[in-house]
């Protein structure tokens, strides 16, 4: 180094007057990476810097997202104060004179329409302790029985299908390290390359290792080219292709006899149906040689141990849940189970996508995954809570389904914590319509979003670095995300806004809480002996231990590494397959001369979901600035659609206008977009409103749809 270089980094040292360091873990996805954000005081500027921090998930690793998501938690947007909108405009008010205006709206609501013309939508981003008082929020400070989440949108098909097949939903069998040692991977509609992508190293070592891998998509992606087979379905066709695949292994007597006898209930019906499919037929449904099934089958069969993943490729759709209960009909036929080295995994979404689907946020639930319907669930709850068990509401209606009734008129206000419905739900006119046509709305966000936009009141929510609390991961291992950031201007976290409304309501003695930690002792409680039990995990012990897989229900007890060891979670201990019809009960939308093409939606690396966080980070936003559409270059030349050009996607719901990006591996009759861009780019305009009969997930990865150039001045 030369002399003036040294000289001139001892003065840039002597600049840092300085240094803070704050742990924390990444507001985005389900691996939850542990981090460091490193605050330096620099003369009149401060510096920020994010580190990886060990750990048994993501061993230290980080993504561009989780290195840069102080961009957002930092940016002169962030909601500093609460709002409330006069004529139109939002003007900063006290805590006290919001919270006065919506004890005003809501008791005025629920006085003249009943406890249930109000209502209140989640989110799988808020840590399990704020996902469990929601649900309380609703059920005791409310009453109403209308609550529901995003994560409708997101693990409801996944979660439906092991629930019903294993009798429990913990989204991965096993734990990662498990992986490396596996011999067979099916890789179904999951992109992890780009959306959990500190969780690569694993496959990637299971492949130096010798293991196989299939990956199914319509699209090659990162995560395909990681694959040594790629099965390149028409969107919408899985469950037909597992059907495919379970006719080879059957036929070929890669069954595990034993197993189905011991473990197993329905195999003789799905043997049967898929005995009287022809593999024709299956190959012309889904697009996929008979030859490449085949191979697919043979190798999943004949391997000793084999794991299968799926993620929203093939569960976003009106058949999404018996689509997973076929890759679970698989995985049981093979006794690829319960075992080392085999198991399922629903490749998880949200960062706490897991924790907030099993403490009572759902339309249909009670904490610890019980049912809001039985009565015994009902009785233990209200001894928790100190209610009267008839108090407690009865069951709701799905995310979707809510937007429904505000058209309605049933719903009048909303509560909405911690979500985007109006660019992330499906229909996305009507759902805009609806949320234009409450009476009164409440959001509670870190930014004005497109949907807080239309609020009457706006409450300023704590971020990732600030909000302390608990979070289950991919693997179903609850951690504790120490945050200790503090809050900017008037933000209050989550669960303190809950409280103080409640307090307003004059409920104050169910919600006296004054640490998150306090929450997790009731949430324990309340998860004590129900299929997701947390009774054993303490902040003490995550603080320890670095995360605790559950169930885990008592404090001596070490975590469960893996389920179903020796019986699955149904009440005979057996595991129960299904017939998965090749016709589904709700069918896609088909393709006709007008509307030719496939439109399916997802990521891409750089942003997160509806985009509010990620499209104000600049180092984010640089490497995607607009939407695009991945489409085939003879598909694109038939339409007379150049490369990066404008192009108008139309379904029979709506039209977005965005560029395109000719891509040689995208199949011929599909095209894609991201889902990222909201307003005039919003997708969700052209995706329609039928669900999923057995779960309420939208179709998100199929719609029927036309393409046509726009004249682009620019070209
Ligand atoms: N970068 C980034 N990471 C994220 C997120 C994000 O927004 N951005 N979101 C997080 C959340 S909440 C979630 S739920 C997960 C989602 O994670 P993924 O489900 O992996 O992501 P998607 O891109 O929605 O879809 C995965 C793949 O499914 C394919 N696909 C589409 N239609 C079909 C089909 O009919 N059949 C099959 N077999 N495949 C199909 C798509 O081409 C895509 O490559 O990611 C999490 N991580
Ligand atoms: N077409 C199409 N649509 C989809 C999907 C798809 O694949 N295709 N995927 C679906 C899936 S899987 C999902 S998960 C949904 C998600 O869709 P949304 O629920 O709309 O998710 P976000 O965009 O994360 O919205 C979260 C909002 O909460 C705010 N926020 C962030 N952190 C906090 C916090 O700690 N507290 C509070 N109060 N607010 C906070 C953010 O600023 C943002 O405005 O979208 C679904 N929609
Ligand atoms: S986005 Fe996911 S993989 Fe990336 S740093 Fe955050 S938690 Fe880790
Ligand atoms: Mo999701």
């Amino acid at each position: 180094m030369t002399e003036a270089l040294l000289k001139y980094f001892r003065t840039k040292e002597q600049e840092v007057k300085s240094e803070k360091k704050y742990d924390s873990q990444c507001p985005y996805c389900s691996m939850q990476c542990k981090m460091q954000l490193i605050e330096q005081s620099i003369v009149t500027r401060k510096k920020y810097t994010t580190i990886g921090k060990d750990n048994p998930t993501s061993e230290g690793r980080l993504c561009i997202k989780g290195m840069n998501a102080h961009q957002h938690a930092f940016h002169k947007e962030r909601l500093k104060f609460p709002l409330l909108k006069v004529n139109g405009e939002f003007v900063r008010v006290s805590w006290v004179e919001a919270l006065e205006y919506i004890k005003e709206n809501f008791t005025k609501i629920q006085k003249e329409s009943g406890h249930n013309a109000l209502a209140v939508y989640g989110s799988a981003s808020i840590t399990n302790e704020e996902a469990y008082l929601l649900g309380k929020f609703a059920r005791v400070a409310l009453k109403t029985k209308y609550i529901d989440y995003n994560g409708r949108l997101c693990m409801s098909a996944a979660a439906s299908a092991a629930s019903q097949t294993f009798g429990l939903d913990r989204g991965f069998t096993n734990s990662l390290s498990e992986i490396p040692s596996t011999k067979c991977i099916i890789l179904a509609g999951t992109n992890i390359a780009e959306c959990q992508p500190t969780i690569m190293p694993y496959f990637e070592r299971a492949k130096e290792n010798g293991a196989y891998i299939i990956a199914i998509d319509p699209r090659e992606t990162a995560t395909t080219k990681l694959a040594d087979l790629h099965l390149k379905p028409k969107p919408g066709t899985d469950a037909v292709l597992a059907n495919g695949l379970l006719k080879v292994i059957i036929e070929e007597n890669y069954v595990d006899e034993t197993f189905l006898q011991e473990r197993v209930n329905g195999f003789d019906d799905v043997r049967d149906y898929v005995g009287s499919l022809s593999l024709d037929e299956m190959e012309e449904i889904t697009g996929v040689p008979i030859t490449l099934i085949r191979k697919a089958a043979l190798r999943f069969g004949k391997e000793e141990t084999g794991m299968i993943f799926t993620a929203r490729g093939v569960e976003q759709h009106t058949n999404g849940s018996m689509t997973v209960r076929n890759f679970l009909n698989i995985l049981v036929t093979t006794g690829k189970v319960g075992k080392p080295g085999c198991g399922y995994g629903a490749i998880t979404g949200q960062g706490n996508g897991q924790g907030a689907r099993e403490h009572g946020q759902k339309a249909d639930q009670l904490p610890g995954y019980r049912s809001i319907e039985n009565e015994e669930h009902r009785k233990y709850l209200a001894g928790v809570w100190g209610v009267h068990h008839k108090d407690i509401p009865r069951k709701g209606v799905s995310a979707y389904e809510m937007m429904e009734k505000i058209h309605e008129g049933e719903i009048k206000g909303l509560f909405l914590m911690c979500s985007n419905p109006i660019v992330s739900n499906p229909n996305a006119r009507f759902v805009k319509e609806a949320i234009k046509k409450l009476t009164f709305f409440v959001a509670v966000d870190l930014f004005v979003s497109e949907t807080a936009r239309l609020a009457d009141v706006i409450l300023p929510a704590s971020s990732y670095l600030e909000d302390e609390g608990t979070m289950t991961n991919v693997e179903g291992r609850v951690t504790l995300r120490e945050a200790s950031y503090p809050c900017p201007g008037e933000v209050k976290h989550d669960w303190q806004i809950l409280c103080e409304i409640a307090r307003v309501l004059g409920k104050e003695e169910y919600f006296s809480f004054t640490t998150a930690e306090e929450i997790f002792t009731e949430l324990r409680l309340a998860s004590r002996g129900g299929n997701a039990d947390y009774f054993g995990i303490t902040y003490e012990r995550l603080r320890k231990e670095g995360g605790i897989l559950w169930p885990c229900p008592d404090p001596d007890h070490k975590g469960t590494k893996r389920v179903f060891e020796t019986s699955f979670a149904h009440s005979d201990g057996k595991a129960a397959m299904v017939v998965v019809p090749n016709s589904p009960v709700i069918p896609k939308e088909q393709l006709s001369d007008e509307y030719p093409l496939y439109l399916t939606t997802g990521r891409v690396m750089s942003h997160y979901l509806t985009g509010v966080q990620t499209r104000k980070s600049p180092s984010l936003a640089a490497r995607n600035v607009e939407p695009f559409m991945e489409i085939h270059p003879a598909t694109a030349v038939k339409y007379q659609i150049q490369n990066q050009s404008l192009v108008k996607i139309e379904s029979r719901r709506g039209s977005v206008v965005v560029r395109s990006k000719w891509s040689e591996t995208i199949r011929h009759d599909t095209i894609f977009v991201p889902f990222h861009w909201a307003d005039s780019q919003n997708i969700n305009l052209l995706v329609s409103k039928e669900l999923d009969p057995a779960c309420k997930m939208p179709g998100f990865k199929v719609s029927a749809v036309k393409v046509s150039p726009v004249n682009d001045f620019l070209n």
